[in-house]
């Protein structure tokens, strides 16, 4: 079965005012939808993170796989690298235009057969996916700026422990998660600290987890990681750098996890040389698609390295995909994250197949990804994209335009 084209939608959706260590989420978030077309009409989704440097490399990688037989996903793969290779130095991003090519494959394979993508994985090892509620600091509204109103939320403002404890209540009364994702980074440590404590008090029974995206030392790592001790799961990405992770690791007993400083085969034999890593994020945007990420949690599993599933703003393709990726990982250790609560409201794919039940996303069932495209939403959004002249995520440059004194220099405590 040849691919004979491959659509590239770059497409721009709502996001909340979402604090984070290097500024706030812009009103949209970007991301593409790839259509790949099969000879004989097959169509096969793929989703990656948008703008413009991300939506051109999507658009040369699916060039170079036209005309492939969507079966040959190893050579496949060496095409974009090839073809992106002179001009996309970081393999990061060479397989990040790879990956939502890799999947759409899979989801026109799976289309094909009509079977399920976990089951070109090796088939599922649980019916259903845990994810973690992410919780975020936020402001109550978007504030208006060039001429445009505030854009108000459901959620309203958090950046206290009370807020961060209420968020974390309707989010589970909502998706019944049974762990909790603090995005750390943005109220001095120690607030931050009351905050999980607060979370842990409020919810005994939930495994907890803090991530400030490298905004603390190491210094403040170690006395953040001596107060959470014994009720935390994990701390991610405390500190930068792999050094300074290894350094952290040191002195606490707190597992220490990542999807910042391992992000390439590269940093793996640093990460152990250091021992600065002992819960790795999967992540099949950046990894390269869904087989490569499996084969990443093949190697944790050997390394007794706990996986876990790292996630930006995105829609209900990579839901799909990730659900489908983590079913099939014997080795999954944690509940994986995800922005969909967040952004759901303007989801590109029909409604049905994808719901959370007690915190777990059912495996859909339905042939490949098994969720269909809603070609309305998906042109609407393209509109939305087209007329917002937004060319990349710039979370810092938004914040400067709200506080000009903002500096997003790490470590900030
Ligand atoms: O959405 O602000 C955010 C997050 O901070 C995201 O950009 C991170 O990539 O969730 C991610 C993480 O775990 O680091
Ligand atoms: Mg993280």
């Amino acid at each position: 079965m040849k691919i004979v084209d491959v659509v590239v939608t770059p497409i721009a959706f709502r996001d909340p005012p979402l604090l984070n260590a290097t500024g706030v989420h812009e009103p949209l978030a970007l991301r593409c939808v790839v259509q790949l077309h099969l000879d004989d009409g097959t169509i096969g989704l793929g989703e990656s993170p948008g703008g413009r440097a991300e939506t051109d490399r999507l658009i040369a990688a699916a060039e170079a796989v036209r005309g492939l037989d969507v079966f040959a996903t190893n050579a496949a793969r060496q095409a974009v690298h090839d073809a992106l290779r002179p001009t996309v130095p970081r393999i990061e991003d060479r397989d990040g235009a790879w990956a939502p090519l890799e999947v759409a494959c899979l989801d026109a394979q799976g289309r094909l057969m009509e079977r399920p993508v976990c089951d070109l994985l090796g088939g599922p090892v649980r019916d259903s996916v845990p994810f973690s509620g992410y919780l975020f600091y936020k402001w109550s509204e978007h504030p208006a700026l060039d001429g445009r109103p505030a854009i108000a939320d459901e959620w309203g403002e958090v950046l206290d422990p009370d807020g961060v404890v209420a968020q974390a209540r309707r989010m589970i009364e909502l998706y019944g998660f049974r762990s909790l994702k603090l995005k750390g980074g943005v109220r001095p440590p120690d607030e931050e600290v009351a905050a999980v404590r607060a979370l842990h008090d409020a919810f005994p029974q939930l495994p907890l987890r803090i991530d400030p995206n490298a905004a603390w030392t190491v210094e403040t790592s170690r006395h953040v990681a001596r107060e959470v001790e014994g009720f935390l799961a994990y701390l991610e990405d405390p500190t930068g750098g792999i050094a300074g992770m290894g350094e952290v690791a040191r002195a606490t007993a707190v597992p220490l996890a990542t999807n910042m400083v391992v992000s390439n085969l590269e940093h793996i034999r640093p990460a152990l040389e250091h021992s600065a890593v002992q819960v790795l994020l999967l992540d099949h945007h950046l990894w390269g698609g869904l087989r490569r990420s499996r084969g990443l949690a093949l190697f944790c599993e050997a390394l007794s390295i706990g996986v876990s599933m790292h996630s930006n703003s995105h829609l209900g393709i990579s839901l799909a995909a990730m659900t489908h990726l983590a079913a099939s990982v014997p080795h999954l250790t944690y509940a994986c994250d995800t922005h969909y609560p967040w952004n759901a409201p303007d989801d590109v794919v029909r409604s049905g197949a994808l719901r959370f039940v007690d915190g777990s996303v059912p495996v859909p069932t339905g042939p490949g990804l098994g969720v269909e495209l809603d070609h309305e939403v998906l042109d609407r959004l393209h509109r939305v994209y087209l007329a917002s002249g937004r060319d990349r995520r710039d979370d810092t440059g938004y914040m400067r335009r709200i506080d000009p004194a903002y500096d997003p220099a790490l470590p900030r405590w």
